[in-house]
């Protein structure tokens, strides 16, 4: 499947780097909600779900950590180690997020507001939402 990552520009000098992260030009909608993981133990395996609409952007932050990406058809790993690398996670993706360094910190931008009703939770509901989406 196909896996879109976006390189942010960093502002970098002699103090350090800084991202700055915009909605709609950074990142590709209109952010309504960030959350963040941290402490997180390695043998961890979070995520497990699809959202119906809701659309993110991943950033490790700090640490690394890795993503399983499934579309119903085709399965994609991507390793986030930068915190200038973002992973694109659209609605009706199956993701788990695994193999957390001691010190990662996931952050995540959402296109919306945290919605229970948006989760698929079960994979087998999750082909067959795909599946009828045609
Ligand atoms: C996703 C992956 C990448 C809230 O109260 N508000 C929130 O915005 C979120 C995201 C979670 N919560 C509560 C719900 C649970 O009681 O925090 C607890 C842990 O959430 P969850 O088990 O859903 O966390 P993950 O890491 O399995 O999944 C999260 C997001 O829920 C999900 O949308 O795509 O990160």
């Amino acid at each position: 499947m196909e896996v879109r990552t976006i390189r942010f520009d960093e502002h970098g000098d002699k103090r350090g780097t800084l991202v700055s992260l915009e909605q709609l030009k950074d990142v590709p909608f209109e952010i309504k909600r960030v959350y963040y993981m941290y402490h997180t133990v390695p043998e961890a395996r979070r995520g497990c779900h699809a959202h119906k609409n809701l659309r993110q952007v991943l950033v490790c932050v700090s640490g690394s950590c890795s993503v399983l990406l499934d579309d119903g058809r085709e399965r994609a790993e991507v390793h986030l180690d930068s915190p200038n690398k973002g992973l694109v996670v659209e609605s009706c993706v199956w993701r788990e997020m695994f193999g957390f360094s001691e010190s990662a910190v996931l952050m995540v931008l959402a296109s919306e507001l945290y919605d229970e009703s948006d989760y698929i939770r079960d994979y087998k509901d999750f082909l067959g939402y795909v599946g009828g989406q045609g």
